[in-house]
């Protein structure tokens, strides 16, 4: 049987948020740090979305560590090959990469009271760890359509986040399933070399042009030499992607030149009235995130591709029969269908002492949590990329920064006080919410569309209703007194005596 490993503080998962975690608490001189991680790599959403024309929709300068910056960046969007490089390099540099296990899944976790600890369970024995920090990702879990008949599919079918590449698909007839982030950069990268694709969309989206360039060697020196130079540009792009905030969230009327962009950019780009119309999206900018594509319109418009607007029935043997009973042969089925987001399945692995999971206690009043990170009776958990951090606009890396000041900010404060659990206290958290969900009241998230950002009742749990730089005042410090807590040296004696710190 495998021996249990001891560790003061456990990270779950290799990407973005799990890394930055390792790399800060590091620096901070926690040693005692171990990260596990179910891939073979680190890289997280990068490492898994390897789909052809995969390639991030914020500006490369933005959306990199700020503690990392990398004047190499070959274009203003970088690919994904590129982006996963720079987290393998960064982890390297920053001698975190053996506190990796790599293989390592997490079957379960869950919080022993008496003990102050967690203990958690994975597909390689257990650890036992005082602070629980979860770097899983919000965008990882794929969402598979509920589709009559799609596991009697002859041919490959697969996900965007998981795509084979061992399937030809030159000279084949290809179905693609979705046409969100996506899908919009798969279907132009593909498009030229298959015989056929039918593109299935359920929903027309908004679409801006993408001002991308490459970077020409003597701009890529110029970072290098003047470090100063690329924290300015990345200082506007943050800045001109926060304009934005004021439409989302507040004033619908500052929405109204980008929805003039995204009309002017379908008009020239599709010349067929009816195609365009097909196109013409009919929900308010910005409710669901805005797609940026030089090249989905140009697809589109090849005669090799059908934009398939009639639902989906059922799914056979050789290809997707629509409601109208028309048959449409397919070699490879493509689900680009996005994410289960406020019901990913691993809330059901994370347990407080009395054995409820996340998602139960997420199911009655959906997903919550104070400052995204911490949540009510489940002491010593630190979520990244929690609720109500998600962002359509800007850098989810400048809002796992934030989380990390606090996160670092806590063990800090845990240390210095000598304190073995801390626990937000409900009514802390509970007002946090009440003000959070009067914030998203007013944004064009819950103007009818349907988006990863809400949950099945319709609330916008998973994304942040303000501005960023908002977030990070929130999260500068750990604010100790909105905890309940223990010390390190009666964690056994005061499961309840917990209430006298009140
Ligand atoms: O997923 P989505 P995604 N039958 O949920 C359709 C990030 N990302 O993987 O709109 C038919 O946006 C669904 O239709 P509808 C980014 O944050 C970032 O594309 O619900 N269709 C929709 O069209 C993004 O927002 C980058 O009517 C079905 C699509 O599938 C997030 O990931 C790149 C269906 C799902 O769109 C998710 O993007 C890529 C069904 N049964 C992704 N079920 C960057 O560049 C769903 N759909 C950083």
């Amino acid at each position: 049987m495998d021996q249990t490993t001891r560790v003061d503080v456990l990270v779950v998962g290799a990407g973005f948020s799990g890394l930055g975690a390792a790399i800060r608490l590091t620096e901070e001189g926690v040693d005692d740090l171990i990260v596990v991680e179910r891939g073979a790599d680190v890289g997280g959403t990068w490492r898994d979305n390897s789909y052809p024309g995969a390639a991030c929709d914020v500006p490369s300068h933005l959306y990199s560590y700020s503690f990392a910056l990398n004047p190499e960046w070959s274009r203003a969007f970088s690919p994904q090959g590129e982006i996963y490089d720079y987290i393998r390099r960064v982890t390297h540099d920053h001698g975190v990469r053996d506190k990796i296990r790599f293989g390592v899944e997490v079957t379960s976790a869950q919080y022993d009271e008496n003990r102050g600890r967690w203990t958690v369970s994975t597909t390689a024995g257990e650890y036992d760890a005082r602070v629980l920090v979860l770097g899983v990702g919000a965008l990882c879990e794929p969402k598979l359509p509920e589709i009559d008949g799609i596991d009697e599919f002859a041919g490959p079918v697969f996900h965007t986040a998981r795509w084979d590449h061992s399937v030809p698909l030159a000279g084949r007839r290809v179905a693609v399933i979705g046409t969100g982030a996506s899908a919009i950069q798969v279907v132009p990268s593909i498009a030229p070399v298959v015989e056929h694709l039918d593109v299935y969309q359920r929903t027309a989206p908004w679409v801006l042009p993408r001002i991308d360039r490459k970077y020409p060697g003597f701009e890529r020196a110029l970072y290098r030499r003047v470090p100063g130079l690329q924290r300015a540009v990345r200082g506007l792009q943050y800045a001109s992607r926060e304009f934005q905030v004021v439409g989302l969230t507040r004033t619908r009327a500052a929405l109204a030149p980008i929805k003039a962009l995204g009309r002017a950019h379908l008009a020239m780009s599709v010349r067929d009235p009816e195609l365009r119309a097909t196109l013409t999206p009919h929900f308010e900018i910005g409710c669901k995130r805005i797609l940026l594509s030089n090249t989905w319109y140009r697809a589109l418009s090849r005669r090799n591709v059908d934009v398939v607007t009639t639902p989906i029935s059922r799914v056979t043997e050789t290809g997707i029969v629509t409601s109208d009973g028309a048959e449409h042969p397919a070699d490879v089925l493509v689900v680009a269908t996005g994410f289960h987001v406020t019901d990913s399945p691993f809330f059901e692995r994370v347990r407080d002492s009395a054995g409820r999971t996340l998602a139960d206690t997420w199911s009655s009043e959906g997903m919550e949590a104070y400052k995204g990170t911490t949540v009510a009776g489940y002491p010593n958990l630190f979520v990244l990329m929690g609720p109500a951090t998600g962002l359509g606009h800007s850098s989810i890396i400048y809002m796992i920064e934030s989380q990390l000041n606090y996160l670092v900010d806590a063990i800090r404060a845990m240390r210095d006080r000598g304190l073995q659990t801390v626990d937000v206290r409900e009514a802390v958290q509970n007002a946090y919410n009440r003000e959070l969900r009067e914030n998203t009241g007013k944004t064009v998230w819950l103007t009818g569309c349907k988006s990863w950002y809400l949950d099945a009742k319709g609330n916008a749990p998973a994304v942040w209703p303000d501005f960023t730089f908002t977030f990070r005042n929130q999260t500068r410090e750990f604010d100790v007194s909105a905890y309940r807590r223990t010390t390190v040296d009666r964690p056994a004696e005061v499961p309840t005596g917990q209430e006298a710190l009140r």
